[in-house]
């Protein structure tokens, strides 16, 4: 043969692979599973033996269901009982009630008609690992580090965004940080989907975390993470926070104490590994919620990390210095905004990143003063807020974090002693009015649970409100021992794990139908097929901002999973944090749980 014709013949034949693997992986990237056209909705992941556990089956023609072995034994036979309500599609669901079978091993539901659900595991323990995934997805988040294959497996990449050298944005500008100069913020955990690292929603992200070790201190010991800190003494929950606190330290100007709002580049980056994002990052304006969201968190802070002298010697103190200076700044700048488009009327670059932008302070000043008043005993934080502004219980959110102080407060009782608020009695009671409410009705609706209730709890990432409505139920239970409380918490996490209207499992990578194309740039751009796990999808949200048609306007059927509908499928650190709580304080109280007779 002649080097031509060779030559030719090798050029043809790459020709050849690389449009069929150009093919292959388009095919693959776009396939979207629509409608698998399972009608049994139940946790993929499976049940404690003595708790409750419930399938819902849609359409159902027949009465009765079974429990199958994965080899089609039969283990029990059940009755179907007709929801109460209809669900938010019109349809009335039937209820499988397996309670009472508590033989540890995997199974399938089946129903004549209605084919199989897909397997669970009925054992001890059973959400140990995806609740535990959820909080090393935080890892996985980690700006200004390489994710070496040994924590990161598959997933290893190069670091991204060293922020060693972040321009002091003109709104950020003041007499001893001119715009221009440059500041090291390096560290911190990527927000969401993009790249960029913002105070107001790191604050609740972290403080919802430090919360669950402040809540489980000894469960949270025995979750092992296989972090680069894993193995010192610190728990590795803690280890994850310390990775996004020591951040959000560098973001307090130290002159003033006001805290710039985030670290951004202009514009969103492309949908590319971290490392490739070389785009100019600024610190932008100071604002009042998210200094004040800062103070919250660093009081919080000292005084869990006060209990590890010797691992972080000081770092206790930086925290409640740093978090006092904040709260000065808060109040001597009680309302500053922050508002992106006004802002960018003033200053270039013009940013075009997240918002994040709140206009009302009265929650973020509850919640910071709550936490200094708990972490210092200084009674006069308390005496600056009006902690019963109105009657509203709002479920937590990026900006509306007032539930958090009072949490905070109910919890941290014992340590306010003679300081205690008066109001202590009425947060309790109104705690335990907004559980009541949450669970009132809830084992009437299609899916028997709390999230299904009302369309209005399906906005911009709904699955989070599942989470934080479990997360108001977990303290509602703390408080009064009330079993039935953590039963509709425990519902709430089998509504994110799969019993719900879309039928998917929301965590990536745990159940069996998740997510495979979130809107997240490394699970997009890595090449491969798998997203980074642990990761909670936004879910279910017909308002459809990102203009990717859902394949249903129901509201708790208004979800797709293509990597372009941020809306529904984008991830976040403040959408992980409570399903994180939710998951771990579950295991955590398993025992607690209502037993079956
Ligand atoms: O979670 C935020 C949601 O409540 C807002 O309605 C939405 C539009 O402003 O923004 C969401 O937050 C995004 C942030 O601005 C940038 N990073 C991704 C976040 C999740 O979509």
């Amino acid at each position: 043969m002649n080097n031509n014709l060779r030559n030719y013949m090798m050029r043809s034949t790459y020709m050849l692979t690389a449009i069929i693997t150009f093919i292959v992986q388009t095919a693959f990237s776009q396939q979207v599973i629509v409608n698998d056209g399972v009608k049994i909705r139940l946790n993929q992941i499976g049940f404690y033996p003595k708790a409750s556990k419930t399938g819902i089956i849609l359409n159902s023609k027949s009465n009765a269901f079974y429990i199958q072995a994965l080899d089609k034994k039969n283990v029990f036979t059940g009755k179907l009982k007709k929801s109460i309500k209809p669900g938010l599609n019109g349809d009335f669901t039937d209820v499988a009630d397996f309670t009472s079978f508590n033989v540890p091993g995997k199974y399938q539901l089946y129903v004549p008609g209605s084919g199989y659900s897909y397997p669970f595991e009925i054992k001890r323990s059973v959400h140990h690992n995806v609740a535990a995934a959820a909080i090393k997805a935080y890892y996985f988040m980690r700006a200004s580090i390489p994710l070496k294959e040994r924590y990161a497996g598959k997933w290893s990449r190069a670091e991204g965004h060293p922020d060693s050298n972040v321009l002091i944005h003109p709104s950020a500008a003041s007499d001893k940080r001119l715009a221009g100069t440059s500041i090291s913020s390096p560290g911190g955990w990527y927000d969401a989907g993009d790249y960029n690292k913002y105070i107001v929603n790191s604050g609740i992200s972290t403080s919802t975390l430090l919360s669950l070790y402040e809540d489980f201190p000894a469960y949270m010991k025995t979750v092992k993470l296989n972090i680069p800190e894993s193995g010192n003494k610190i728990p590795d929950v803690l280890n994850e926070v310390l990775w996004n606190l020591r951040w959000m330290l560098t973001m307090q100007d130290p002159n003033d104490g006001g805290v710039y709002n985030k670290l951004t580049n202009a514009a969103f980056d492309k949908m590319e590994m971290p490392d490739k994002g070389t785009e100019p990052r600024y610190v932008v304006q100071k604002g009042t919620a998210a200094t004040l969201d800062f103070a919250a968190v660093m009081a919080q802070a000292s005084r869990i990390f006060r209990k590890f002298p010797k691992e972080l010697p000081g770092l206790a103190d930086s925290c409640l210095l740093q978090a006092n200076k904040a709260w000065e700044w808060a109040v001597k700048n009680p309302a500053v905004i922050y508002n992106q488009d006004a802002m960018n009327k003033k200053f270039e670059p013009k940013i075009t990143t997240g918002g994040y932008g709140d206009g009302n302070f009265s929650d973020e000043f509850i919640w910071a003063a709550s936490e200094l008043f708990i972490s210092t005993q200084k009674p006069e934080f308390l005496k600056a807020v009006n902690l019963l502004p109105d009657t509203n219980m709002p479920i937590p959110t990026w900006s509306q974090v007032r539930l958090l102080g009072y949490y905070a407060l109910i919890k941290n009782n014992n340590l306010s002693g003679a300081n205690a608020p008066k109001e202590l009695p009425e947060l309790k009671k109104r705690l335990l009015a907004l559980a009541d409410n949450l669970i009132n009705g809830a084992g009437e609706t299609a899916y028997q649970t709390v999230m299904t209730k009302s369309a209005r709890h399906f906005g911009w990432g709904s699955n989070s409100e599942a989470a934080n409505e479990g997360v108001v139920l977990i303290q509602a239970y703390k408080l009064s021992n009330n079993k039935q409380y953590l039963d509709f918490a425990l519902a709430n996490l089998d509504y994110i794990l799969g019993r719900n209207g879309s039928g998917y499992s929301y965590i990536t990578g745990y159940g069996s139908k998740t997510p495979m194309h979130p809107h997240h740039r490394p699970s997009v751009a890595d090449g491969i097929a798998d997203p980074i796990p642990g990761l909670l999808v936004g879910g279910p949200n017909p308002g459809m901002q990102d203009k990717i048609r859902v394949p249903s306007l129901v509201p708790d059927e208004a979800y797709i999973d293509d990597d372009r509908a941020y809306a529904a499928n984008e991830i976040a650190i403040n959408w992980n944090a409570p399903f994180a709580y939710l998951a771990n304080a579950i295991e955590a109280l398993q025992d607690q749980l209502k037993t079956s007779k």
